[in-house]
């Protein structure tokens, strides 16, 4: 009896492996850009099924494909050597921060010509992705191909800690002879499924529910729950006066500007559930912190919670914070953005909403009325350039309409991302809220004028000046239709042109004095 041998076996290349891979085990949709080196891999499209979806610029491509994965799992993405990377980088920051599930291939130079950064568009790749990535490492021969492709797709389908449940009898007992509990949320919980049971614990025990400080890559629960109360703002007192909280599947919020003072009352019990240790390592407040996948974590201590009947004068004055924060909440917020807002509080119940709209987007999350909290995403990472490319990947992986909310700004910087948009005729609406400029940049600018007390403000490259008037023709350009609208006609607008491919609204937003523009 003969052995088959090596060389007797039908040989691929190692582009067609890759592909074949990708065709198995991914959304079937691969974004990217080509370049000399990649040529052999997108060589061989044509011989599977996967469908390559182009992008002018790496930012674009792996925007798209952040959008894509979140509609649709673990998604493919070809980059070019270290060029196409370094330009993707800011959007691989902003998928790392949310955990989006990408696979990124990314060609190299030739072995025969590496001379460490000497030849072209060589350089470690390696090094320059590892800060960003959940694995990140180069295949030097033909046998580590299929093993590292398929360690870096159980890497990226995560979650980063496997779910180590682990709910002390604790959280539970003081959840309990508490009256005035707190349960904050992140993204993390409703990307691994555990916002329905959050919002099933508020309803049984009236606790108050908010959204983690700054921005959200996804909603943690549904906003139109009673129990939800917005987002934790710098002086919530609902937080100060907490004596027990959970904050589940977020930040420590600890980041960005950080507090001095603290966020809760310093006899409160707080516990910080993340899936991610690297997270729970910024806690600055709690108590007591877990690893566990936050939504087995959220189902466990539902479940737990079940036979536990709550004292009626504890039920009655959770009652009484509850309806009092509402009252509180439901005096109307006067500012610039007001009228925008309330045009797109129920948007994610028509549409998916993709908000890279900055400035507004803190006062969007807190004035948000809808019930499909499942169909809002944003991201945390807060790299700009994010939001056109990732609406261009939900519209394409859900094949539903999507509601793009921008900044001027982010519009300018994801610009790349429209060609697709307008090559496929995705049914999106790009609300761009035209502020003139890099407002919440200028905001910045204006405190530190005021403080340093220097006789003329210099706002140096906050404002955009003519270029704020070129939005609309950029778009059209692309060949997207566009109309200049005010913020009062901007729920007209939007059912207008819901689902009827791309279109752009632009909405001018008066926030500073003429003089300053
Ligand atoms: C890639 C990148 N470069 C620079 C910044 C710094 N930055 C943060 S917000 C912002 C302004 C954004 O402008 P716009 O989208 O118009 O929103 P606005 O601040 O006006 O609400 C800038 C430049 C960033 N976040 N990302
Ligand atoms: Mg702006």
């Amino acid at each position: 009896m003969s052995s088959i041998s090596d060389s007797d076996l039908p040989r691929i290349t190692g582009g067609e492996a890759v592909l074949r891979f990708l065709e198995l085990h991914t959304s079937g949709t691969v974004f990217g850009l080509p370049g000399s080196s990649s040529v052999p891999i997108f060589h061989k499209f044509p011989d599977t099924t996967l469908r390559f979806m182009p992008a002018l610029q790496e930012g674009a491509a792996l925007s798209t494909a952040d959008g894509y994965s979140r509609h649709s799992g673990l998604t493919g993405v070809l980059l070019y050597m270290a060029p196409g990377v370094a330009t993707a980088m800011s959007n691989l920051y902003n998928a790392y921060r949310d955990g989006s599930p990408l696979l990124l291939v990314i060609s190299q130079q030739a072995t025969y010509a590496r001379w460490g950064q000497a030849s072209v568009g060589e350089a470690d790749i390696v090094d320059m992705v590892k800060p960003f990535s959940r694995f990140a490492r180069e295949v030097s021969n033909a046998e580590q191909l299929i093993p590292l492709l398929d360690a870096a797709m159980r890497a990226a389908n995560g979650p980063p800690a496997g779910p180590a449940v682990v709910v002390v009898p604790e959280v539970i007992d003081r959840l309990f002879s508490s009256e005035r509990p707190l349960i904050i949320v992140g993204g993390q919980l409703r990307q691994m499924g555990g916002a329905e049971a959050i919002e099933r614990l508020s309803d049984a025990f009236e606790i108050p529910i908010m959204y983690e400080p700054f921005w959200n890559d996804r909603l943690g629960v549904s906003p139109s729950r009673y129990g939800v109360l917005g987002q934790l703002g710098q002086h919530s007192s609902v937080a100060a006066g907490a004596d027990w909280v959970l904050a589940i599947g977020c930040r420590m919020f600890n980041e960005v500007h950080p507090r001095t003072t603290p966020w809760f009352n310093s006899d409160a019990f707080v516990a910080h559930v993340n899936a991610d240790p690297a997270r729970l390592e910024e806690t600055n407040s709690a108590t007591w912190s877990c690893v566990a996948d936050p939504a087995a974590f959220a189902i466990q201590l539902l479940d737990m919670c079940r036979d536990i009947e709550l004292n009626e004068s504890i039920r009655t004055s959770r009652r009484l914070r509850l309806d009092d924060a509402h009252s509180r909440r439901s005096t109307p917020r006067l500012g610039p953005y007001s009228a925008a807002v309330a045009a797109l509080a129920a948007e994610p119940d028509k549409s998916f909403v993709v908000d890279e709209s900055v400035s507004a987007n803190q006062i969007l999350l807190s004035g948000m009325k809808c019930v499909r909290g499942d169909r809002y995403f944003s991201t945390t990472g807060g790299s700009l350039g994010w939001g056109i490319g990732a609406a261009c990947g939900l519209a394409l992986a859900s094949q539903d309409s999507v509601t793009c909310i921008l900044g001027d700004g982010a519009f300018f910087f994801g610009l790349q991302g429209l060609w697709l948009s307008v090559e496929l005729n995705l049914p999106i609406t790009f609300v761009v809220l035209d502020n003139g400029g890099f407002g919440s940049t200028r905001g910045f600018e204006a405190r530190y004028v005021e403080e340093i007390d220097a006789d003329h403000p210099h706002f140096v490259g906050s404002n955009f000046g003519s270029a704020s008037r070129s939005i609309t023709r950029v778009a059209e350009g692309f060949g997207i239709k566009c109309h200049d609208i005010t913020d009062s006609d901007l729920g007209w607008w939007l059912e207008d042109v819901r689902g009827s491919g791309p279109v752009l609204l632009r909405v001018p937003i008066q926030e500073i004095a003429s003089d300053e523009q």
